[in-house]
């Protein structure tokens, strides 16, 4: 039996043809635009660890959230595999604002930034852009290669 995995999230807001990025100004995937997320807290479920972490880096309250995608990625070197739930909403309320740990955007989901974000998220992206339901495996070397991936469209997670 290995370590069980590091549980994570990662919540993209949504507007017709535009989606919510954030620049992460600090720790893991510092320079890199993503969604808004961090590490499932003991006594929270993973669902209740996305609106908080939405909250506390965007100041945006989510209403309806729903669960697209599950990404596990294996570091090599590493013993810990991150698991990562991905969500999106198009139910929330307040404005995004500034953070200690992101500046968030309105990307036209036309113009997403692919070169400055992980190198993974172009490979599901198409995914939480077209509304279908993924689970993916990527295998990194570092934060820049991916050595393996697998990837699949699933009816529920
Ligand atoms: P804190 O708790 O702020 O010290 P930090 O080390 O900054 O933690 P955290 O908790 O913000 O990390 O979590 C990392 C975030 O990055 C999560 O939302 C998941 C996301 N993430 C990690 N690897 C990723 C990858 N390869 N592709 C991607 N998002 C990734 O798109």
């Amino acid at each position: 039996m290995g370590v069980p995995n590091k549980l994570l999230t990662l919540v993209f807001a949504r507007q017709p043809g535009k989606l919510l990025l954030g620049m992460k100004k600090r720790g893991f995937g510092e320079g890199r635009w993503n969604g808004f997320g961090g590490k499932v807290e003991k006594g929270e479920t993973i669902e209740q660890g996305a609106r908080r972490e939405m909250l506390e880096e965007s100041c945006v309250t989510v209403n309806t959230i729903e669960e697209v995608g599950r990404i596990d990625f294996e570091f090599v070197g590493e013993e810990q595999i991150l698991e990562v739930h991905v969500f999106q909403t198009d139910d929330f309320k307040g404005q995004p604002q500034e953070t200690e740990e992101m500046q968030p955007k309105w990307f036209d989901i036309d113009d997403i930034p692919y070169s400055k974000m992980w190198p993974d998220d172009i490979f599901w992206f198409p995914y939480l852009l077209g509304n279908k339901k993924f689970t993916a495996y990527f295998k990194f070397e570092g934060m820049d290669k991916i050595l393996e991936q697998t990837i699949e469209e699933v009816k529920t997670l």
